[in-house]
Formats: C-alpha cells, sequence, structure tokens
C-alpha cells in the first residue's frame, strides 16, 4: 500500500537547562544539523539564552524570538496557554523528559495527523539502553504517544551526534600543522606553548587537578595545559596566583598553565584536535572528544550513589580496553579508582604509563570512531525513526479504517 505520507518537514525542541552548558550545547547542535543538512524549519525553546550565548554569541539573551543560523530560537519562560494544532510541528522533541507546556500538548492531541513525539534521553553505553531504546510510552489520558530515543555507541541505539563534514574538516585542520598553529595563535597560545605536549581541560570542579598539575610539573619535557576560563577555578587560581581569567599564564616546572575564553562550539572542537591530549566532561565534549580522534580523559557528570561509576565502567569497557593506564587514568580522576583497588595507584606511578601510551591510546581513537561511525549519526537516525512512527501510524489508521 502507498501511504504517501508527505516528510515531516516542521521538528520542535523543548530544551530546558539543567546545568552548565551540556544540555543546550547537545540541543544547539541537532537543531543546526537538522536545518542544514536535512532542510527541516526547526524551532528551539529554550530557558537559559545566557548559557546558551556563551557557545553561540550570536544569540540575543533578551530577544523572546529570534533566528539563528537558520534556526527559530524561542525563549521559554514556561509560557503556557493555548496551541492551535497549525502551531505544532511535525515532529515534538523534549530533550531529557523537560515536561512540555501542556497546552501545547493539548494541542498535539487535536492535530491529524498526530506529531511524532520523542523524548530524547542522555547518552549512556550501559546495556539496558539498547531495549528502552525507541520504546513507546503511551499518554495517560490523551491519544499520543511518547518514544524515547536514546544516543548510544552500538547499532541497536540512536548513536552519536555528528555532522556530515566533521571528519573531513578535521582531518584538513590535523593535516596542516599551520592550520592549527594559527588557531591557537588567535587564543593567544605562543609558538614555545605550541611546540609543547598539549592538553585541554575541561572538567567539573572535584576533579583532582591539583595533583595532576603536581606530576606534569615533574614532566621530563614541556606542557602546555589550556584551560578554558571558569573551569577548575579553584586550583588554575592556585596555580597562577592570580584571577583566572583568559589570557593568564604561568609555568612552574615543566608545566605552563594558559587560561583560555570560552569559545564558540565550533572552536572548542578547534581546540580539540589542536591538542595531543584532551580531558573532556559531561556529555557532548565527551563525543567531541572521540571525534577529535585524540586520546581523552573523561570526567563524568557525577550522579547519587555513585551511579556514575556505573556508566563510567560501562563506556570503558567498550573503549579502554586497548589501554590499561586509560582505565586506570579514568577511574582515578571519576575517584572511582577506590572502591576496587583503594590505594593502589596516584598520578606520579600512573602519569608516566598513560603518557608512554597515548600514541597507542589515539590509534585506537581512530578506529573506535570508524567503528562509532558505522551505525550513522543520531540526526538522520531520529530523522529514520519519526518518518518510520509517522508512517507506522498512519498505516494503523487505514487499516482500522478498512476493518470499519
Ligand atoms: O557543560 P557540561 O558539564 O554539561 C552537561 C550538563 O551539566 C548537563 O546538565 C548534563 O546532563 C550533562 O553535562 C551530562 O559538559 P558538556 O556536555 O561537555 O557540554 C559542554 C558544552 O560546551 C559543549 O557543547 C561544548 C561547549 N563548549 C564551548 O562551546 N566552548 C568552550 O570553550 C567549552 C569549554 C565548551
Amino acid at each position: 500500500m502507498n501511504l504517501a505520507m508527505p516528510p515531516p518537514r516542521s521538528l520542535v525542541l523543548f530544551c530546558k537547562v539543567v546545568d552548565n552548558f551540556g544540555d543546550i550545547g547537545i540541543c544547539w547542535r541537532l537543531a543546526r544539523q537538522l536545518h542544514q543538512e536535512h532542510g527541516i524549519a526547526v524551532t528551539l525553546w529554550v530557558d537559559d539564552l545566557a548559557s546558551f550565548r556563551r557557545l553561540c554569541p550570536a544569540v540575543q539573551p533578551g530577544a523572546d524570538v529570534q533566528q539563528v543560523d537558520g534556526v527559530t530560537v524561542q525563549h521559554w519562560r514556561d509560557q503556557d496557554g493555548i496551541f492551535l494544532p497549525v502551531q505544532i510541528a511535525d515532529i515534538v522533541i523534549e530533550f531529557f523528559g523537560c515536561e512540555l507546556p501542556p497546552g501545547y500538548v493539548a494541542a498535539m492531541a487535536q492535530c491529524e495527523p498526530r506529531p511524532v513525539w520523542l523524548n530524547l534521553e542522555g547518552l549512556s553505553a550501559e546495556k539496558w539502553v539498547e531495549g528502552c531504546h525507541t520504546l513507546p510510552s503511551p499518554h495517560p489520558r490523551l491519544p499520543l504517544t511518547k518514544h524515547f530515543f536514546f544516543p548510544g555507541f552500538t547499532a541497536h541505539t540512536g548513536g552519536l551526534l555528528h555532522e556530515a563534514g566533521l571528519q573531513q574538516q578535521r582531518r584538513q585542520f590535523q593535516g596542516d600543522p599551520q592550520i592549527s598553529r594559527n588557531f591557537l595563535a588567535t587564543l593567544g597560545v605562543t609558538p614555545a606553548e605550541m611546540a609543547a605536549l598539549k592538553i585541554s581541560l575541561f572538567c567539573y570542579p572535584h576533579a583532582p587537578v591539583t595533583a595532576l598539575f603536581e606530576v606534569w610539573q615533574q614532566h621530563g619535557a614541556a606542557i602546555t595545559c589550556l584551560v578554558p576560563e571558569g573551569v577548575a577555578v579553584d586550583a588554575v587560581e592556585a596555580f597562577l596566583g592570580e584571577p583566572a581569567r583568559p589570557g593568564a599564564v604561568r609555568t612552574r616546572g615543566a608545566l605552563t598553565l594558559r587560561v583560555l575564553p570560552f569559545v564558540a562550539q565550533p572552536d572548542y572542537d578547534k581546540v580539540l584536535w589542536a591538542c595531543d591530549f584532551n580531558i573532556v566532561r559531561g556529555e557532548d565534549s565527551f563525543v567531541r572528544a572521540q571525534w577529535a580522534g585524540r586520546a581523552f580523559l573523561w570526567h563524568i557528570y557525577p550522579q547519587d550513589e555513585n551511579l556514575h561509576h556505573v556508566k563510567l565502567r560501562a563506556f570503558l569497557q567498550r573503549y579502554a580496553s586497548a589501554s590499561d593506564s586509560l582505565t586506570a587514568a579514568a577511574l582515578l580522576w571519576n575517584d572511582a579508582a577506590r572502591e576496587e583497588a583503594p590505594g593502589a595507584q596516584d598520578w606520579s606511578m600512573l602519569w608516566p604509563r598513560l603518557f608512554a601510551d597515548l600514541p597507542a591510546i589515539a590509534q585506537a581513537a581512530t578506529h573506535w570512531q570508524q567503528k562509532m561511525q558505522l551505525h550513522g549519526d543520531l540526526t538522520a537516525n531520529l530523522l529514520k525513526f519519526a518518518i518510520a512512527v509517522r508512517s507506522a501510524a498512519e498505516e494503523n489508521k487505514v487499516q482500522s479504517a478498512v476493518a470499519r
């Protein structure tokens, strides 16, 4: 039967910024890609324009509605009220289970056909994700069904966000050292700092940064650590002996620590591409470090009852089998090492091993990203799923009409 459903043309994405930058970082990446690569008319509702502006300086924090890179950005201030079915997009995404305006949901139920409603979940390497990806959840009162959509690391998940031209851009950047030098120079990095082992540092405040700084000071060759403004401020200021403003720099022993400005999202990719080793956190920078093809260490977002340690181990099992030192460093960095080997490791023992393994880890990173790309990219997978849901709903409708 040819159902001839027109493809979805519009999509709305609701984002509540829980904290930091990852929520809007992920939603903005998805919104841009849906528009730029798939021609979808995207509206992004977001409740925190100030955070958004940090990674996208074109955002006007005072505007209720604005166009940014072809995406309609709507300031979400918990406004509710009456929405008309004509205002409802073909695909509705709530990010991380944020609650949609009730008036919007009520209007969704009046649409014909109904919009495809997805809850885009957080990234985890745990096995259960495969069983929950794409599960339906019927609305308790209204004739609507929401589906869960999980990013992930296997073919039975939604995959990872990855733009079409990303690898080509990265290869071009990494293939020509002058491009990298020119870029780093715009951030104030000097030629001597560029010539050293370059490490970017993006972590939560509780990371054992001071211990690592101490070990890096004793390293046998120069290290440049680039830390964005606002990150690990206490440890950074203690090292610098002055406020951690962009441009602040200090050398102690082998370590030069430089504070970078917080850069626009595409430039943060370049920071990762330019460095030899990246320390990343949360979800989005964690994924971008994987696409950078360089060794990285992940500071996972902390959760109650150390649930994040389970998630960390699930990822390490998939990823870090190539290197014991990387596994040990990730456990130590996330304070998970005590659980199985109390006192067994410290940075003075671990860093030299990790440093020696960096080339092998980077090589394994290349294989990993090739493997991840086999699963397609999250944006295309999500659209494919939405089209399938829409067609299935239409087919059910036709079959029920025929049965009547
Ligand atoms: O900032 P994060 O810690 O964000 C999140 C949130 O805490 C969120 O609530 C939680 O659910 C999630 O982590 C797990 O880390 P993340 O995810 O890496 O997001 C950072 C974003 O900031 C990412 O899109 C990259 C961007 N960024 C820039 O654009 N410029 C910069 O200079 C830096 C350092 C980051």
